[in-house]
């Protein structure tokens, strides 16, 4: 018999198709936000789900639906799903690294730049009809981005992307902060010196955000660290709403702490503190740090290849190309 799987959020048709080879396929087209029940409800008697970051697949949700054998997360991040509790269930988790790493790391950069160079609020004005009223020599003078101090908070697969754009692309000083300190050699292909998280904070003039969410990354950038950073630097997440304290750092661009920030990701999204909507000295996008066609379809790609390789189908059958609980595997193994 076919199993059954559901493709939680709108995805490309050809590669949702190509599901349909293997299993009875429910998706998702016209892209409905579902609500925590309505995505448990849909979740009952199938094998397999690809979901998405906007997915909590929870312990409830996994009692609710105990045919449930694999979830493939579109995306590196997994904090939307308790991988512990998937674990003990004996549920394989997946998700997608490597892909998305060059995409992310341009978009934190661009964010980085875009902020320290005033671009939202120079394109506001212009939309605005008020350059040709009130243009200035000195208006919307920023800081420079070659030759200045980046620091980069968490320095997995995309942090040293970032490290290597600032250090060789723009003469950039590279300092990181990292839960644990990297080989040499990786510092060295990425030019990038490891310090405290305090000297960071101190010394950055450009601080990038790229640390995964966990309970012990959580509001990791909150008042204390934002008044410990240069009054002129800038702060970018690219990360996860929720490692930086987006009230604080609210706060702390009214008070010009800090001269502004640039976020891809907020704490409650797609709701936004109201307040950073309201200070001017901030760039905001909508999650997109991996959104790139060709990314998003890499992504998607890998999701489906990890469903399809758990069923024992496709060119990674039986072998998963990127398990987060291994273990589940390994145990399964040995029960047969
Ligand atoms: C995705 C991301 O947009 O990979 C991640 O962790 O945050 C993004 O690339 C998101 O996960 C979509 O599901």
């Amino acid at each position: 018999m076919r199993a059954s799987v559901l493709v939680t959020r709108a995805s490309f048709a050809d590669i949702v198709d190509s599901l349909r080879d293997h299993f009875d396929v429910s998706d998702n087209a016209d892209d409905t936000v579902w609500s925590q029940p309505e995505l448990i409800a849909r979740l009952q008697g199938k094998s397999g789900a690809i979901t998405h970051g906007s997915d909590r697949i929870d312990a409830t949700l996994l009692d609710a639906c105990p045919e449930l054998r694999a979830v493939c997360n579109v995306g590196v991040g997994y904090n939307n799903v308790d991988v512990d509790a998937c674990t003990r269930r004996g549920v394989l988790v997946t998700n997608t690294p490597g892909v998305l790493t060059d995409t992310t790391a341009d978009f934190g950069f661009a964010l980085m730049m875009a902020t320290a160079r005033r671009i939202a609020e120079s394109e506001h004005f212009v939309r605005r009809g008020e350059w040709q009223k009130t243009g200035r020599y000195d208006m919307f003078v920023g800081s420079d981005i070659h030759h200045a101090t980046l620091g980069i908070l968490g320095m997995g697969r995309i942090g040293q992307a970032i490290a290597k754009r600032g250090a060789f692309g723009f003469d950039m000083r590279v300092i990181y902060h990292n839960r644990s300190r990297l080989p040499a050699d990786i510092e060295a292909a990425s030019r990038a010196q490891y310090v405290d998280k305090d000297t960071l904070l101190r010394e950055a003039d450009h601080l990038i955000v790229v640390v995964p969410y966990s309970a012990s990354s959580h509001h990791a950038i909150g008042a204390r660290e934002l008044s410990r950073m240069k009054r002129t630097a800038t702060l970018t997440n690219i990360a996860r709403g929720g490692v930086v304290d987006d009230a604080a750092l609210a706060e702390a661009l009214r008070n010009q702490t800090i001269a502004a920030a640039g976020l891809d990701v907020f704490e409650g999204e797609p709701e936004i503190h109201p307040e950073l909507l309201t200070v001017p000295n901030i760039v905001l996008t909508p999650h997109i740090g991996s959104a790139s066609v060709a990314t998003r379809r890499a992504m998607a790609l890998l999701a489906a290849g990890n469903l399809s390789a758990v069923f024992g189908y496709g060119k990674f059958a039986g072998q998963p190309p990127s398990p987060v609980n291994p273990q589940v595997l390994s145990h399964r193994a040995s029960a047969s």
